[in-house]
């Protein structure tokens, strides 16, 4: 079996399903081994928690970085998510260059907002820092809000394929070959996923059960990343990222004490069977 090994970097929330605690062993499942920079130590993710802890790693990153072009240490994929500072984009930009193969993805997932809204630490420099880390992207895995905030575009609650389009364009201007955009939905009960590359849109709709539950983003593009790297097409890896969510989501229905993640570890077997 083709062995790939991919490099995510994301902070590490020590409670609250998301982040690093989802996209190692989601990645895992998928027969992919998985190197981490963990870019920042929360006691919980930022999203309904108050009072969390936050411990900034950007400093270790350069070390890191130095230690392991001293061992020589590649990957097929680095796959980027929730960032520690602004600051930090820089040597992730160096960290893609230095230890990707030559034939290496970028896969940036601009995990920093979601409803129309930034998470609660960024700011407006963060997003300009994230626009020159998405210019470097091989894939784009923004939603609906994060692509606004790329594009400088007013974010819209309905909207139609056109709408959609222009984002889409407006991500691959700014550099971004690929872009997997999520939540994206045209009727009531739907939600979807378009893949755009080489001015060629596809989209694939599924089911919406809920309205924003928590970590979803990134059990998503982990999913994608392990099934891309299992030799998956772009909107088959998409497709199947798409169901995982959806199987999460329902297995996580209905257990009100549950509001701060989905329960991802309950569908891992049904994305091993989809992988098949
Ligand atoms: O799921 C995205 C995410 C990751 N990490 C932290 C977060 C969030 C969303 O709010 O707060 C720390």
């Amino acid at each position: 079996m083709d062995y790939k090994r991919v490099l995510t970097i994301q902070d590490i929330s020590c409670v609250g399903q998301c982040s690093l605690t989802v996209a190692l062993p989601i990645i895992s499942a998928c027969g992919v081994e998985t190197g981490i920079i963990p870019s920042a130590i929360l006691s919980t993710h930022t999203a309904g928690f108050t009072g969390f802890t936050f411990r900034d790693l950007t400093a270790d990153i350069p070390e890191i970085e130095k230690h392991w072009i001293k061992e020589n240490i590649k990957f097929d994929a680095v796959y980027t998510g929730y960032l520690g500072s602004t600051e930090q984009i820089g040597y992730v930009k160096s960290i893609m260059d230095t230890t990707g193969k030559e034939d290496a993805l970028n896969i940036v997932d601009p995990a920093m907002a979601d409803n129309g809204k930034l998470y609660p630490l960024f700011n407006d420099e963060y997003v300009s820092a994230m626009k020159t880390l998405c210019a470097k992207a091989d894939i784009v895995i923004p939603n609906i809000t994060e692509a606004c905030f790329l594009t400088d575009t007013e974010y819209k609650e309905k909207y139609d394929e056109s709408y959609v389009k222009s984002l889409c364009d407006k991500l691959h201007a700014l550099g971004a070959a690929t872009v997997v955009m999520t939540g994206v939905g045209y009727k009531a009960d739907k939600t979807g996923v378009v893949v755009s590359e080489n001015g060629n849109a596809e989209y694939y709709e599924h089911k919406k059960i809920s309205k924003g539950c928590h970590g979803t983003g990134d059990v998503y593009a982990s999913a994608f990343c392990g099934a891309l790297m299992r030799g998956k097409s772009k909107f088959d890896a998409a497709r199947i990222a798409a169901d995982y969510v959806v199987k999460c989501i329902e297995n996580t229905q209905g257990d009100e004490s549950h509001w701060y993640g989905v329960k991802f570890e309950t569908a891992i077997p049904d994305l091993i069977d989809m992988l098949k």
